[in-house]
């Protein structure tokens, strides 16, 4: 028997494991790890099914080439050869944009992910690029992008010292945080309310962190940006604020929320009046205060001034990159993402619907149109890269048509699942205790300066590949230098671009890949000058201390000071004005979150489907009986309908409905998660509406009508 540690690939709450493993490399038992200094001993009930999700007799062994029309195993160099001649014929016939790539979720939790995304990327030269950011974060990014210049520049709440935590639309006591890596987020949020602080949460839903806080405010779905330009009206116009880092055009933003009265937001978001107003109040009186928002207002119509609202909030009431407040994370990388240009968007424009480029690539709510519409430009090849668009994307429906009529399609993934069952070729990565580990983008999120590496548990086996070597060897297909090109030359290109200038490091560095090489190399050039071996010889991680200021370092915008009001969020406060408020009529859908799950791949695991982590539509009992509802409903929006079991409860607003992402499973080779099947959330999303700033997509507060269904 073998003990190991590694760090949870999960979610972004970065938990250190403590694993047991027999000789075969079977795993007996996932603890959290005691001696990890950021997460002590915390795991939860997915970290702690990391053994059997890992061992799951369903993930791919090996390649699968379709022939005749069929998925059939084959040897790696078959299915390179077979990427090579499919994304060959493609390319020549009908140019390198006709070549889509999407990167999922998972892409961001792997190392070679994180290497190789912008490689590849590259060498494919393409237009069309796409990934889970568009149906995730890239409101966050572009507010950020458009305040400081620098759309990795996303602050977090210093959680263990806030005074007083406000959050919006999300739920980290299930999700366990999001762009806020904390491990044990429900202990850090009880930490909180041990010493003393607030804790106030926002949400349609009565959720698990709503009923760990002192107060939770019933707020009306995607009406977030009046509450909040209420809040900000209150702060300026009662002179509450404490402004002491240098910023701009706080008097066009005196203007911009001059009619966002309490009152008036009370109307439309259903909080009262007063209460916004005391929440201003005690927002600015506390003696620190963080507001902190997620999934549920980023993924909205107005998703990117909701997100700008938030940091506002947090810089009039002297929160801004302050003990406390919400502060930047030193990572022991160098950051070498970086901007190195002012911020723009809009670098080109996708085909059909003329949306902007946001940070490289194109909105997922516009990838079948693309697909779909003939002409000059279609896309006839995709290459996805841990992802399942199927199910995650804004009318997955469409896309599951129209990814059908593609001529080739590669995916780097795992499973045989609703997306993946389109394609020519898969490409599966092996088991996660096969692969390194660290996590180079939560890294940059975390509520404590921490670093953790987490070796390969067990070594790969004769006919598997490393992620690294798939996604490099994909690279080099892409690059025109076919499927024997060397990864070791790759790699060497790739790290060398790295070091720049310190190119004299090469020779001292270490590690058994191309991932490690470039670890050890971003370590070295990092703020603590670490290395990989000094990480490996800590293997329960090493805490840096807590966050401190350093806004100075980060902001880049022109003039070198915050942006308080930006043009674009100017106007978008009119369009909100412009915009009338849903109807009291108009049954809202939002989605939630389910303890057990993680978007759509962990529903294969027996112990994690079944009891409470059923696809269920959660109702008001007042609606349920309003409406005539019995055991199942129908649900309409304008982009399709489901038929889904009723849960009625008490802890969701009269007037909302909600549907948990990342069920309706079918078609992939699956069999536990189909017999968990639930129905697909994103078959009523609608891929037409969108967030016009950052072209997110759009999961709450989705119109719907539900009615009973008989026979
Ligand atoms: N257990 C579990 N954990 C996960 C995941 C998972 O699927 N399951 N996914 C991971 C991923 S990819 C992410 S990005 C994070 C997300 O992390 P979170 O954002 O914390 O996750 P959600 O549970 O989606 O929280 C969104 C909340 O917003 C509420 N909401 C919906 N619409 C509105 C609205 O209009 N206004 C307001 N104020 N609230 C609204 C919902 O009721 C819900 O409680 O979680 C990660 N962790
Ligand atoms: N209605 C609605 N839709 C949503 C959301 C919502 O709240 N509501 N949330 C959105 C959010 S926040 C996100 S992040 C997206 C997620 O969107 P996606 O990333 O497209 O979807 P996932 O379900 O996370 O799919 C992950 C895929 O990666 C594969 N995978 C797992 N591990 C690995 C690995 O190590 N390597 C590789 N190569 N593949 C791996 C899995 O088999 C699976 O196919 O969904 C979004 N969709
Ligand atoms: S909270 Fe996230 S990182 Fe921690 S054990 Fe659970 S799934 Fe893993
Ligand atoms: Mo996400």
């Amino acid at each position: 028997m073998t003990i190991a540690h590694r760090t949870c690939p999960i979610c972004d709450a970065v938990c250190g494991l403590r694993l047991q493993l027999d000789d075969t490399g079977h795993v007996l038992s996932v603890r959290g790890d005691p001696d990890d200094p950021f997460s002590r001993g915390y795991v939860c009930p997915k970290g702690a099914s990391l053994g059997a999700l890992d061992e799951d007799p369903s993930r791919l062994r090996h390649p699968l080439v379709r022939v005749d029309g069929e998925l059939r195993e084959s040897s790696w160099e078959e299915a390179f050869e077979a990427v090579e001649r499919g994304l060959g014929r493609v390319i020549s016939e009908h140019g390198r944009d006709a070549v889509a790539v999407y990167f999922g979720n998972p892409t961001f939790h792997t190392m070679a992910g994180f290497m190789y995304r912008m490689p590849l990327t590259q060498s494919l030269g393409t237009r069309n690029v796409y990934s889970a950011s568009t149906i995730d974060q890239a409101p966050k990014q572009v507010a950020c992008g458009l305040m400081l210049g620098d759309p990795f520049a996303i602050a977090v709440p210093d959680l263990d010292r806030t005074d007083f935590l406000l959050v919006i639309g999300a739920n980290p006591a299930e999700s366990h945080g999001s762009l806020c890596a904390a491990p044990d987020f429900p202990g850090r949020l009880k930490a909180l309310r041990r010493r003393g602080g607030r804790l106030v949460v926002a949400d349609p839903r009565r959720t698990r962190t709503a009923a760990m806080a002192d107060e939770h405010l019933f707020v009306r779905p995607g009406t977030d940006p009046h509450l909040l330009l209420a809040i900000v009206h209150t702060l300026l116009s009662e002179e509450l604020t404490s402004i002491d880092i240098e910023v701009d055009g706080l008097d066009e933003l005196r203007e911009a929320v001059a009619p966002h009265t309490p009152e008036a937001a009370a109307q439309i978001c259903r909080v009262p009046a007063d209460r916004i107003t005391a929440l201003a109040r005690e927002l600015a009186a506390a003696p620190s205060a963080a507001v902190y928002t997620r999934v549920g207002t980023c993924t909205s119509e107005f998703g990117t001034l909701t997100q700008w609202l938030v940091d506002v909030v947090n810089v009039l009431t002297g929160n801004f990159d302050r003990p406390g407040g919400v502060m930047f994370t030193r990572p022991a990388i160098a950051e070498i993402f970086r901007p190195r240009e002012p911020f723009t968007t809009g670098n080109w424009r996708s085909r059909v619907r003329d949306l902007p480029e946001v940070m490289g690539e194109l909105p997922v709510a516009t990838l079948a149109d693309e697909l779909e519409t003939p002409g000059e430009g279609q896309i006839r090849a995709m290459v996805t890269v841990a992802g399942n668009l199927v199910l995650s994307a804004p009318n997955g429906p469409r896309l599951d048509r129209a990814l059908a009529g593609v001529d080739f399609m590669v995916c780097v993934d795992p499973y045989l699942n609703e997306t993946t069952r389109h394609a020519d070729v898969i490409l599966p990565p092996p088991r996660m205790l096969q692969m390194p580990h660290y996590d180079f983008l939560l890294s940059t999120v975390t509520v404590r300066n921490y670093a953790r590496f987490s070796p390969a548990i067990l070594p790969l086996g004769p006919d598997q590949r490393s992620e690294a070597e798939i996604l490099a060897r994909l690279t080099l297909i892409a690059a025109g230098q076919g499927a024997q090109a060397d990864p070791a030359a790759l790699d060497e290109m790739i790290v060398g671009q790295v070091l720049g200038e310190a190119s004299g490091l090469r020779a001292e560095l270490s590690g058994d890949s191309g991932p490690e090489l470039m670890l050890d190399a971003l370590l070295r050039l990092g703020a603590y000058e670490l290395s990989l071996k000094e990480l490996i010889a800590q293997p329960h991680g090493v805490d840096l201390g807590p966050l401190e200021p350093r806004l100075g370092e980060l902001v880049c915008t022109p003039s070198g000071r915050v942006a308080l009001a930006p043009e674009a969020m100017v106007e978008e406060v009119r369009r909100l004005r412009a915009r009338p408020a849903a109807p009291d009529s108009q049954l809202l859908l939002i989605g939630r979150r389910q303890l057990r799950s993680n978007n759509s791949w962990l529903h294969n695991v027996p112990v994690l489907v079944g009891g409470a982590n059923r696809c269920t539509l959660h109702v008001h009992p007042d609606d349920v009986a309003g409406l005539g509802l019995g055991e199942t409903a129908l649900v309409r929006s304008a982009a399709g309908e489901v038929v889904v079991p009723v849960e009625p409860t008490e802890s969701i607003m009269p007037g909302v409905v909600s549907l948990p992402h990342g069920w309706g499973h079918a078609g992939g080779d699956q069999p536990v998660a189909v017999q968990h099947a639930g129905v697909n959330a994103n078959a009523l999303t609608d891929e037409t509406v969108i967030d016009p700033v950052s072209g997110n997509a759009v999961f709450n507060a989705v119109p719907v009508t539900v009615s009973k269904v008989t026979a």
